[in-house]
């Protein structure tokens, strides 16, 4: 079957079958304009996507899947260093751009191919082999610079698959959601999702309660922060009573915005775990039990284990925590020129470590309760990686030590807050100095100067201290 098999099939010319920040397109028309997108790339081999919200991103991906070119999207507020990290490391041969309207990254010495909503094409290509690459997704590590995770048609199509069964997501559907283009939730779910299982789509932008509200959706997306801010404003969350299912991800939903939630709109929240290199491994069903403090069971064809520090296997009685292993037809081929990354994450018997503790019960239901490792920090359902935020901090002259830790927060789940060791330069300047570098969501939020960074005998710093004095 094809990768985004109902956008390949659809005779529907309904307006407005995909809709992005206003602006629709029937399933024929939308076929047609990614169709022409096709046509422009000539084969080449891996393209790069400024992942603005708008319908040229969802139909510059669609172009470039339906060419079986893999697409590597750049958010669109990334400053240069993360930029140029990107379009760099993944080698990208060229740069699909907005023809019309704003352009926000600087893509100098790039060839640039403009996804033009005017232009239309009625060409068929013969489906790539599924082993073939769609996407390569930057994500955070504990330290250094983004790493390229390949993932392949195969991949994509058994998670989809997978959450259509899970969820009874359907062509009825209309799923309302208003997450970035650039990362699993909003593009593979929020996007590819859609265009295989054949859901209207409508992507209001940015994610306010009130946007979710006058959607009139019968299935919506949203990181836990959504859920949470939806929660705090009752009159919005009543008005998604007529909803078939509300879906969160991407981070923790606190049990109390879940409870909230459920008993503001009548619908309880479905949870669901996933990671970039593993896509959506473990979910709850729609038609079957539900459990606020659980994300579910593992979803068709995967399986997980629980493993003590030596990768010995642990007992699943719902007591004992472990590091979460997976593995199964979800998992990404690896990152992108980085054999040694590849080593380190998976075990000797070829398990995924995702880094996540989690309970699993007799029942079968996995609970995860947190990330074994302070450095990655998870705001508003943004993967940020401490290593990555000092380094950019780090390059400011006036900056001579710097630590990132997350502090809890009750709206993004995980503050990003820096503390250094500076002369002459204020808290304010150095979030800006961050934020012009990096995507804004890496920012530090808060910046504490400190005469020195507690550290062990060894020099290592030490972030207990810091979070915990
Ligand atoms: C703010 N901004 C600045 C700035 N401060 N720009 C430059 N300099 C500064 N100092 C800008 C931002 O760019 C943005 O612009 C605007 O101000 C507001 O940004 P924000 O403050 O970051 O918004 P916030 O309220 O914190 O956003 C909350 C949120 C967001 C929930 C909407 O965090 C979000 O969209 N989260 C979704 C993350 C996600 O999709 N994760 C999935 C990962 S995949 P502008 O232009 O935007 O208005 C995954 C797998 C799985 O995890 O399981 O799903
Ligand atoms: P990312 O690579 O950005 O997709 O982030 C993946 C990480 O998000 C996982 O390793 C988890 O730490 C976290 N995560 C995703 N979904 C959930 C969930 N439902 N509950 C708790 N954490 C989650």
């Amino acid at each position: 079957m094809r990768l985004l098999s109902w956008l390949s099939e659809s005779v529907d010319e309904r307006p407005d079958a995909v809709q992005v920040n206003d602006r629709g397109a029937s399933w024929v028309e939308l076929r047609r304009l990614a169709a022409a997108v096709a046509d422009d790339l000539h084969g080449l081999d891996r393209v790069a996507v400024e992942a603005s919200t708008d319908l040229a991103t969802v139909v510059g991906v669609a172009g470039a899947l339906l060419a079986g070119t893999a697409v590597v999207p750049v958010p669109p507020d990334a400053g240069p260093r993360e930029r140029d990290h990107i379009l760099r490391d993944s080698a990208a041969e060229a740069v699909l751009v907005p023809a019309h309207g704003k352009r926000r990254g600087d893509y100098s010495g790039r060839p640039l191919i403009p996804v033009d909503l005017t232009r239309r094409a009625d060409s068929i290509r013969p489906e790539p082999d599924p082993a073939e690459t769609a996407l390569i997704l930057y994500t955070s590590g504990t330290t250094g610079a983004p790493k390229g995770v390949v993932l392949s048609r195969r991949a994509i199509a058994a998670c989809l698959d997978g959450l259509a069964d899970a969820w009874g997501w359907t062509p009825d559907d209309l799923l309302v959601h208003g997450l970035p283009l650039f990362h699993v939730h909003g593009l593979v779910l929020g996007v590819l999702g859609p265009l295989r299982l054949g859901s209207r789509l409508q992507h209001v932008g940015r994610p306010t309660p009130e946007r979710y509200a006058d959607a009139a959706g019968s299935l919506y997306f949203g990181v836990p922060t959504i859920w949470s801010r939806i929660a705090a404003a009752p009159a919005a969350a009543r008005a998604l009573r007529s909803a078939r299912l509300l879906v969160s991800g991407s981070a923790a939903l606190p049990t109390a915005v879940g409870t909230g939630l459920a008993a503001l709109t009548g619908r309880r929240v479905v949870q669901r775990y996933g990671m970039t290199e593993t896509l959506i491994t473990v979910s709850a069903r729609a038609d079957g039990p539900h459990r606020p403090d659980a994300v579910g069971l593992p979803l068709p064809g995967v399986r997980t284990r629980l493993v003590d520090d030596g990768d010995a296997p642990l007992p699943a009685h719902g007591e004992t925590m472990g590091e979460l292993q997976v593995r199964g037809p979800t998992l990404f081929d690896g990152y992108l020129h980085r054999p040694e990354a590849d080593a380190a994450s998976h075990t000797s018997d070829g398990w995924f470590r995702t880094g996540d503790v989690a309970t699993i019960g007799p029942d079968g239901w996995h609970q995860i309760v947190g990330r074994a490792a302070t450095d990655l920090i998870k705001s508003g359902g943004y993967r940020i990686g401490a290593g990555e935020v000092e380094d950019a901090l780090l390059a400011h002259p006036g900056v001579r030590e710097a630590a990132v830790v997350g502090l809890p927060d009750s709206d993004l789940g995980q503050q990003v807050t820096a503390y250094v060791v500076s002369d002459g330069v204020t808290e304010s300047e150095l979030i800006d100095f961050v934020a012009r570098q990096l995507s804004a969501h890496k920012r530090p939020r808060q910046v504490r100067r400190v005469d020195a960074l507690p550290r062990n005998a060894l020099g290592k710093v030490q972030k207990s201290r810091l979070t915990t004095e």
